[in-house]
């Protein structure tokens, strides 16, 4: 279970490279609210990571910090850019759902216990992306379309950073 949970530690912290890079893939594109979400991301995917790190260390175990891998930095467009972020989700999921399969064959309840939360937040996180998805699809193409998109995740890390529902 050690292992497992030490793999998923490299995972959070990939997939918070991941959002740092399309934060300043944004960035550099002038999409300031796009930036922002991601960045904002990029510090969720950590304390993610800092989360398996301390309950690692917790039960007496130990916490392996991995070596970055590094994320791709360039992308076509803002929807290449949502669509991997949503990728990346359902494989974090994916690998979620596999840790709480073996705590439950190994009867670890604690670390059942202590997945859940993993699970609740990966749920959140698929949705937003989807939702996300779903906006830039009603936006559509035209010259204007670039500005809306980035106004609307500019408006979801606004939402985000008061702790409001979407
Ligand atoms: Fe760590 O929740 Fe997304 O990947």
């Amino acid at each position: 279970m050690e292992k497992a949970l030490n793999e998923q530690i490299a995972m959070e912290g990939n997939a918070s490279n991941k959002y740092l890079a399309m934060s300043c893939w944004c960035d550099g594109m002038g999409l300031e609210g796009s930036a922002t979400f991601f960045a904002q991301h990029a510090e969720e995917e950590r304390m993610h990571m800092l989360k398996l790190v301390n309950y690692i260390q917790d039960v007496d175990g130990k916490a392996i910090i991995p070596a970055f891998v590094a994320p791709q930095s360039d992308y076509t467009d803002i929807n290449e850019v949502v669509q991997t972020a949503y990728e990346s989700e359902q494989k974090v999921t994916k690998s979620i759902y596999k840790l709480v399969d073996l705590a439950l064959k190994e009867n670890d309840h604690q670390t059942h216990n202590f997945l859940q939360w993993y699970v609740s937040e990966q749920l959140e996180e698929e949705v937003l992306m989807r939702k996300i998805i779903d906006k830039i699809k009603l936006i559509g193409e035209g010259a204007r379309s670039l500005y809306y998109i980035d106004q609307e995740l500019s408006n979801q890390a606004a939402t985000e950073e008061t702790g409001e529902e979407a």
